[in-house]
């Protein structure tokens, strides 16, 4: 691996020291991309998280071939939900005449009970199921290292720069982002590798984190980071 790798990105140039350099996967959880699941139930587009999937197993790909660190994250619940706040429950809660959030975090679906650690539903789709040997963070909030070991892992293996990708860009991949930034990691996410359930939010989502020179991260797009890489 070269000691540091340049690409194009806005709002200017990424580069990355690939040996302390690790791709993020948020929450690419079958809860999130599969009729049933939570995302579909809040209301969610899945064609467009859907569309995501094949560019992330290009990214999972490349990064395992030239042994660089890979962390999968999943959103989700202890089964007695101790660890779920109430404006988690609250905000999802049936109400009068509303038939889409009917269901709520540990109600059960089709695929288990929502966003419970355990459950089919929670686990990471099979297309990118994480290895043996892959940091796998579990965490209750949208932002990843929030009640998390996210950062002492990230320390323990010398961790400086993210590659974020997952869904959705306007949640848990920009809380994430930001939580990074503010601990001093230069995070860049990757157009395709990522999508949300409302495509203008999308735009918005990665314009609002390059936006300022860089004010939370660098957005490149996944030929650049193959090209740069293989
Ligand atoms: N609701 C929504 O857009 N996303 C989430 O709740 N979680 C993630 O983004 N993973």
């Amino acid at each position: 691996l070269p000691a540091t790798v340049t690409i194009d990105a806005k709002p200017y140039a990424y580069s990355f020291p690939p040996r302390h350099t690790a791709l993020v996967i948020i929450d690419m959880q079958r809860d999130f991309l599969l009729p049933t699941g939570f995302g579909e139930i809040q209301g969610g587009d899945l064609k467009a998280v859907n569309e995501c999937i094949s560019p992330t197993k290009a990214l999972l790909d490349l990064f395992r071939s030239v042994g660089m660190q890979v962390l999968h994250t999943r959103e989700g619940h202890v089964p007695d939900l101790s660890d779920c706040p109430s404006s988690k429950l609250v905000r999802q809660a049936a109400a009068p005449g509303n038939t889409q959030h009917g269901l709520i975090i540990g109600d059960k679906g089709e695929m288990g009970r929502l966003l419970t650690r355990g459950e089919y539903g929670h686990d990471i789709i099979s297309e990118l199921k994480p290895l043996r040997r892959e940091v796998v963070i579990d965490k209750p909030g949208k932002g990843s290292f929030w009640s998390t070991d996210l950062m002492e892992k990230l320390r323990a293996r010398a961790i400086t720069h993210l590659i974020v990708t997952g869904v959705t860009t306007e949640c848990c991949v920009a809380n994430t982002i930001r939580e990074a930034n503010d601990r001093g990691f230069e995070c860049c996410g990757i157009v395709e590798a990522t999508a949300g359930y409302n495509a203008s939010f999308k735009n918005c989502t990665l314009d609002m984190l390059h936006w300022s020179q860089g004010l939370f991260a660098f957005v490149s797009h996944l030929q650049p980071l193959l090209d740069a890489l293989l």
